[in-house]
């Protein structure tokens, strides 16, 4: 679960300033920086990936030196007081890698953590990734003890992780959004990252359990080895895009979901019928609008994380709603303080259940247009399962066809070749069947 970061310098040389030997550093008493870690060292933890770690610009406390001595803080490179200024070590390292491990994470919540040199039978994930896609790989340079795989190109990793349909990368994926319901919280949250849903699941107090439809190819959540009580098995309802790009020109432009939520007793020691007063734990929403961020928060809200993409209310319904997505819906129970989303297909059953209750008061409860489970391509063989183990949304997306197990007719399905859950292996329409499908550009001129 861990990757060791070093760094280089300006020069993209490793950074290395140990006084001919790493016996004396650091050098006693002195602040003296020796560089980077590393081991010659058999069996010893490898070096994985490096990033720039001498002199590098960053934002900093405005005004605030934090190592004189070592020139770092908004002294340093630019004038003092903007916010602005160089640090050095391999703690500028760390955060550069770890950002992009957020941006493949972001566009694929699923993919595992894997390992940067895949053995028999291991799957492709976000270590993998990163270490195929270095600068230093793409030019086949291998690995060394000092800059391991090497250099980390977030554009290249972000291709990766989008995977290549019809010669293109693609612009968008399709994840589910993990639905728990809290029978003590009574409270509806939704998140797309496996991680938080495990979070949520763990607070015992709250009983979330999952709810939805199995997703195909994604069985458990990732093992936790604390974890007291089993975790539930990942169930959605609604499935989501994971970058903000819209697939295709005709189609709507997208919006976030900006996931917010609000503590039990708000206002601070409330009692009902204080307006606005929950008492019933934690109240998970799902907003699209700056407005409504601003509402929430005016209500007790404070703002999490964007949990993925939906396309925005269009018009003239039906006609330019995506195909295979529904309305998706917020729509609030206001005696058990809840607001929850569901589609188009759930709706009687939600409002059933008293969540008919517009949130903000008066606004519009339809979000946008999202995808539901489903999965219907005609069976491999004679009397075989139906579907192919992609969701619908998720073939509408990447350009691959609903209604065959292989779009490109090369005898490979196109699970096997673009997973939903992982890092796609080959390209689902470049075979023989010569398909054309229809999966749109993204970075053909830079970034869009
Ligand atoms: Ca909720
Ligand atoms: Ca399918
Ligand atoms: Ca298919
Ligand atoms: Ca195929």
């Amino acid at each position: 679960r861990v990757v060791a970061a070093g760094g280089y310098d300006p020069n993209i040389a490793f950074w290395d300033e140990s006084p001919g030997s790493q016996t004396f550093c650091p050098t006693p008493g002195s602040e003296r920086e020796c560089g980077s870690n590393y081991t010659n060292n058999f069996g010893e933890p490898p070096q994985e990936l490096v990033a720039a770690a001498k002199s590098v610009f960053s934002t900093i406390y405005p005004g605030k030196d934090w190592a004189p001595t070592l020139e770092c803080g908004d002294s340093f490179g630019t004038p003092s007081g903007d916010g602005l200024g160089l640090c050095t070590g391999t703690s500028m390292s760390a955060p550069q890698i770890s950002g992009v491990v957020g941006i493949l994470r972001s566009i694929n919540p699923l993919a595992t953590t894997s390992k940067p040199v895949l053995g028999f039978g291991d799957v492709a994930g976000i270590r993998s990734v990163l270490a195929q896609t270095t600068f230093e790989a793409q030019i086949a340079q291998g690995w060394t003890p000092t800059f391991g795989h090497g250099r980390v190109d977030a554009a290249a990793a972000a291709r990766r992780m989008l995977g290549t349909v019809q010669g293109r990368t693609v612009k968008n994926r399709v994840t589910p959004l993990f639905r728990l319901y809290g029978a003590n919280a009574k409270d509806y949250a939704d998140t797309t990252s496996p991680q938080f849903a495990i979070a949520i699941a763990i607070n015992q107090a709250g009983a979330y359990q999952t709810q939805g439809s199995l997703i195909p190819g994604y069985d458990e959540f990732p093992p936790d080895p604390g974890a007291e009580t089993p975790l539930p098995t990942p169930r959605a309802a609604i499935y989501v895009l994971t970058t903000e790009y819209k697939p295709r020109p005709e189609w709507p432009a997208l919006v976030p979901l900006y996931q917010m939520d609000r503590s039990r007793n708000y206002p601070i020691g409330c009692t009902p019928p204080t307006p606005g007063c929950n008492t019933k734990n934690r109240d998970y929403i799902l907003v699209t609008t700056t407005a409504h961020i601003e509402q929430a928060y005016a209500d007790g809200y404070k703002l999490r994380t964007i949990q993925g993409y939906i396309y925005q209310p269009c018009t003239v319904e039906p006609a330019c709603i995506p195909p295979g997505t529904e309305k998706m819906y917020r729509a609030c129970k206001t005696a058990d303080d809840d607001c929850a989303t569901f589609l188009e297909s759930e709706r009687t059953t939600f409002e059933a259940a008293g969540y008919t209750a517009a949130y903000p008061s008066g606004s519009n409860k339809v979000l946008g247009y999202a995808y539901p489970y489903a999965d219907n391509d005609p069976p491999r063989f004679p009397g075989g399962p139906v579907g192919d183990g992609l969701v619908d949304g998720f073939e509408w997306v990447i350009g691959t066809k609903i209604d065959s197990w292989d779009s490109d007719g090369d005898g490979d399905g196109d699970v096997e070749e673009f997973p939903m859950v992982g890092v796609a292996v080959s390209d689902p329409c470049s075979g023989l069947g010569g398909y054309s499908c229809p999966a749109d550009v993204i970075f053909k001129n830079g970034f869009q």
